[in-house]
């Protein structure tokens, strides 16, 4: 373990060598990203890969959450992450939370790996939600194995330590020792796990197509977790 955290110390202070003379990094959607400690929420869109809910449906829940959350939570930003700059849910969002009038400073998307933010996008995130499963097990594909792959094994113990499944529509904030590679490499403080609504047959939780249920959990999926994200920033 401390050989661990030396080598992450070490990695960081190399990366701030190379970067301390370098000119404010411009993003891709041209956000001025050396706005480094402002707290900020990164989160995938949920349910809409794996668990096939509605992209259109998903992208008004998605503004309306925001322009909800974005006033409530200071100088905090939320950035909506997604892994291409084709995602259809990223253009569908960007669109109507301009028509909204939503912030730019205060949420925005990203094209990225959530789980390399900092490192490879030079956006520095000190939250990340997870679209997890019910078990809140590593694996399983997309966002869910990408960040429990890179959280490493002090992940699972953190969020064994917080709860042990989770309900559709609900959040778990894990605290993220600073032992976790996604601590030391991207800045990670906290990952906080979501369960949102599935409309996929083959998983758990099937809604059957009924997007009365399904719009009404995934509200609830971004109420938890922006009121997940809240709580750290308090
Ligand atoms: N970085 C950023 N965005 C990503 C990444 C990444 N590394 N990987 C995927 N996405 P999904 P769901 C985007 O399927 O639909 C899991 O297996 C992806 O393009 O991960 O909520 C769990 O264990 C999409 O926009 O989550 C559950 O069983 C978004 O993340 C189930 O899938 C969500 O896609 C949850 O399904």
């Amino acid at each position: 373990d401390t050989s661990l955290k030396e080598a992450c110390l070490v990695s960081e202070s190399a990366n701030m060598e190379s970067k301390k003379d370098e000119e404010p990094v411009i993003g891709s959607v041209g956000i001025d990203v050396s706005l480094n400690d402002t707290p900020t929420l990164a989160f995938p869109s949920i349910s809409t890969a794996d668990f096939q809910f509605d992209l259109e449906k998903a992208s008004d829940i998605i503004v309306e959450k925001v322009a909800e959350f974005v006033n409530k939570l200071g100088n905090a930003r939320l950035v909506l992450v997604d892994l291409t700059h084709k995602s259809k849910v990223l253009s569908l969002v960007r669109n109507k939370a301009a028509q909204k009038n939503i912030d730019s400073n205060r949420f925005f998307t990203f094209v990225g790996d959530i789980t390399k933010l900092h490192s490879e996008g030079g956006l520095r995130c000190n939250v990340i939600a997870n679209a997890a499963n019910w078990r809140l097990k590593p694996g399983g594909g997309g966002v869910n194995a990408a960040i429990f792959s890179a959280g490493g094994p002090t992940l699972e113990v953190a969020t064994k330590e917080q709860a042990k499944s989770l309900y559709p529509g609900n959040a778990v904030v894990v605290p993220l020792p600073s032992t976790s590679p996604l601590f030391c490499r991207e800045g990670v403080t906290h990952v906080i796990h979501v369960l949102g609504p599935n409309m996929n047959p083959q998983r758990p939780n099937y809604l059957d197509n009924d997007y009365s249920k399904g719009c009404k959990i995934l509200y609830e999926t971004y109420t938890s977790l922006f009121e997940g994200f809240a709580s750290i920033v308090r």
